[in-house]
């Protein structure tokens, strides 16, 4: 029986629980509006960010899913025997089986804010595997963390794929790594992926995708807004806008109000001016120079570096 087979740790507040709501409702108080990228990921918007990355134009996803195909024997001699692989946003679960069977870790933790395509993801991770450990936690990341207790973990390897990284403010970034240091011990590894800076326009594409499946991923969290947080506006008045701010290094989010309007949230007024927007994302860009500055100011030492031949996408091993 697979359904059981996964070892289920819950650390999240129910979905729509004071905290939430409140960070939400922080956000759309601010001048300018923003949102916290997390509340992209319902159901819904799990599944549509698992349709952007197979877009044509969305490389970081083949990309670095090749460099881990190419380098899973070298990233199994650097991360070492008897590592507990611990992935951070493991979403589909699908990227760590590029490495399962090079590096053959103990066991698996899967932490993801989206419970039921966690335990979705990795109900079919423990089937394809028997003899792996499997893992899932239910817990937001971003907050504090803590080690789910049964879990065997004499060398953890964290492993944060995608560039998640990159939804981070630099500063926040590094206050994450500080986080994730302070949770490993010393000698863990921490096996990460980070979207490189490159032409504008290949930047541009990947975030404005011809079928229209990013848009869909971004104006979705108004369907959210209304099906969760008592949401009283219309999702047909708003359209979706990327586009690669330089000088930041980032990829910027929007929804755009396209009339003046009033909404209701949670039964607290807000106003959109025609033009207006609400902040959704930022996915920011590094150097490898620039990660490796960001990490060591964390507490982590480079040991390994893999890139694609096009220099889009990095995979980064440190050590803590
Ligand atoms: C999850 N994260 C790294 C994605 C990114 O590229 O920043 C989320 C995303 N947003 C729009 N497309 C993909």
């Amino acid at each position: 029986n697979t359904a059981t087979a996964v070892h289920f740790h819950d650390q999240q507040p129910p979905a729509a629980s004071l905290t939430l709501r409140d960070e939400l409702l922080q956000g759309l108080r601010a001048a300018p509006k923003r949102s916290s990228p997390k509340f992209f990921y319902d159901l819904r918007g799990s599944e549509l960010f698992d349709r952007i990355c197979v877009q044509p134009e969305y490389y970081p996803t083949r990309t670095e899913e090749a460099i881990l195909r190419d380098a899973a024997d070298d990233i199994a001699d650097v991360v070492g025997k008897d590592a507990t692989l611990i992935e951070l946003g493991s979403g589909a679960s699908r990227k760590v089986r590029l490495l399962l069977e090079a590096v053959r870790p103990t066991s698996y933790l899967g932490i993801d804010i989206s419970r039921d395509f966690l335990l979705d993801s990795t109900r079919r991770l423990a089937a394809d595997y028997p003899w792996l450990d499997v893992h899932a936690a239910c817990a937001d990341f971003s907050q504090r963390m803590t080690m789910p207790s049964g879990l065997a973990c004499d060398h953890p390897v964290a492993f944060f794929p995608g560039s998640s990284i990159g939804n981070f403010a630099p500063e926040e970034a590094e206050c994450f790594l500080r986080g994730l240091h302070s949770l490993l011990p010393s000698g863990s590894g921490l096996l990460i992926g980070v979207d490189l800076i490159k032409d504008e326009a290949i930047l541009n594409a990947a975030y404005n995708d011809a079928a229209g499946v990013t848009a869909a991923f971004n104006l979705n969290l108004l369907e959210r807004l209304r099906h969760e947080f008592e949401g009283d506006l219309d999702p047909a008045t708003f359209s979706h806008q990327a586009f690669y701010n330089e000088s930041r290094s980032r990829i910027e989010m929007h929804l755009v109000s396209d009339i003046d309007q009033t909404i209701r949230v949670s039964g607290e007024v807000f106003h959109f001016d025609q033009g207006e927007t609400l902040h959704t994302e930022n996915s920011y860009k590094y150097s490898v120079e620039g990660f490796r500055a960001l990490a060591a100011r964390a507490g982590f030492e480079s040991r390994a570096l893999w890139t694609d031949p096009d220099k889009l996408f990095s995979i980064h091993y440190l050590e803590r």
